[in-house]
Order: C-alpha cells, then sequence, then structure tokens
C-alpha cells in the first residue's frame, strides 16, 4: 500500500510557543513527506506493495539490503502517530484508568516524567523515547535509535517523542532537555495516548 502524507491535525501555529510553525513546516512538510516519498519509491518492486505499514516494517527490520526501506516505513509510523501525541493546550491530567497504570507499573506520575525525560535526553543520537506496553501487559519507558520502534520489541507504543535534532532544533536549539520538558508539560494528548492504552489492553 502507498504510503500517504497526512494532513496535520491542528494548525501549524497550534503549539506555539512550545513548537513553532515553522518547526512544524520543516517537520511535517519536508522531513515527513520525505519519509513518505523516499520510501512509495523505495517499496516499488520490493515485493511488499500489497502489504500494510506495519507489515512492511516488519518485514524489513534488520533486512540489510531493505534498510532504506525500513527506516523510510518506521520514521512514516513513527510520524503518523507523533502529530497525534500533541495538540493545542496539551499537558495535565492523565486519564484515570491510565494514570492508575502508571502509577502501578513505574510508580508515580512523576517517576514516569522523570524517566521518560531522561530516556529522552540520554538517546545518544538520533531516535526516540517512549512509553510502551510490553507484551505481558506491563508499562515500560524505552528508548530506541533512528527509525527503530517498540513493534520490533513486541511491545505496543503508547507515547513516544521524537527526538531528533529537526524535531527541536529551531526553538530549542541544543536544549533537547527543555524541549522534553515542554512537550511533557505542554504539548502531549494524552486522549490519544489513553485510547492507544485501551486498544492495547
Ligand atoms: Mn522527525
Amino acid at each position: 500500500m502507498a504510503f500517504e502524507l497526512p494532513v496535520l491535525p491542528y494548525a501549524y501555529d497550534a503549539l506555539d510557543p512550545y513548537m513553532s510553525a515553522e518547526t512544524l513546516e520543516f517537520h511535517h512538510d519536508k522531513h515527513h513527506n520525505a519519509y513518505v516519498t523516499n520510501g512509495n519509491d523505495l517499496l516499488e518492486g520490493s515485493g511488499l506493495e500489497g502489504k500494510s505499514l506495519e507489515e512492511v516494517i516488519k518485514a524489513t527490520y534488520g533486512d540489510a539490503s531493505k534498510a532504506g526501506l525500513f527506516n523510510n516505513a518506521a520514521q512514516h509510523f513513527n510520524h503518523m502517530h507523533f502529530w497525534n501525541w500533541m495538540k493545542k493546550d496539551g499537558g495535565g491530567a492523565i486519564p484515570g484508568e491510565l494514570e492508575k497504570k502508571i502509577i502501578e507499573d513505574l510508580g508515580s506520575v512523576a517517576a514516569f516524567r522523570d524517566a521518560f525525560l531522561k530516556a529522552g535526553a540520554t538517546q545518544f543520537g538520533s531516535g526516540w523515547c517512549w512509553l510502551v506496553q510490553n507484551a505481558d501487559g506491563k508499562l515500560e519507558v524505552t528508548k530506541t535509535a533512528n527509525g527503530e520502534n517498540p513493534l520490533f520489541f513486541d511491545q505496543t507504543p503508547l507515547l513516544g517523542c521524537d527526538v531528533w535534532e529537526h524535531s527541536y532544533y529551531i526553538d530549542y536549539r541544543n536544549a533537547r532537555p527543555k524541549y522534553l520538558e515542554a512537550y511533557f508539560d505542554n504539548m502531549i494528548n494524552w486522549e490519544y495516548v489513553a485510547e492507544l492504552f485501551g486498544n492495547a489492553a
């Protein structure tokens, strides 16, 4: 199935001042669009044209001859979620069931926040930090390099934050921890996280 660039689910300036319109224009219109365009070029003739995005990702992971297709498909998947993991006036209270589960598995919301920020700040180079649900149901905070994502580790991604420099350099320069704080406190769309949690449970 050909990859398609989704429309951003809010106005380009909706996340201002935490994430500027300029960042979203570059990140969505240039970076995500390039993953879609390059992914479609590489999909052609790969033998995986009829497969779903998730199937393409799983079929190409670890296959050196298909590394380009894997990277672009995985980043397409990550960004499709990333736009929905944010909203105008985000952050704030975590929906009840999800909050209960976070406290049960990770100790407290504050401990979860610390772990998530630390995972993002310590991901060396490009990558993502995550809140995932393991196959046994338990929540965990993780980080991955480049375009990799929790699907390969048999985990369901509930929340992710893009820590590639293109996600924060215009607004925060090298201050990745400040970007992560703003993401957690002011941008996260917890309703979407709770929806993914509900689907996985
Ligand atoms: Mn990105």
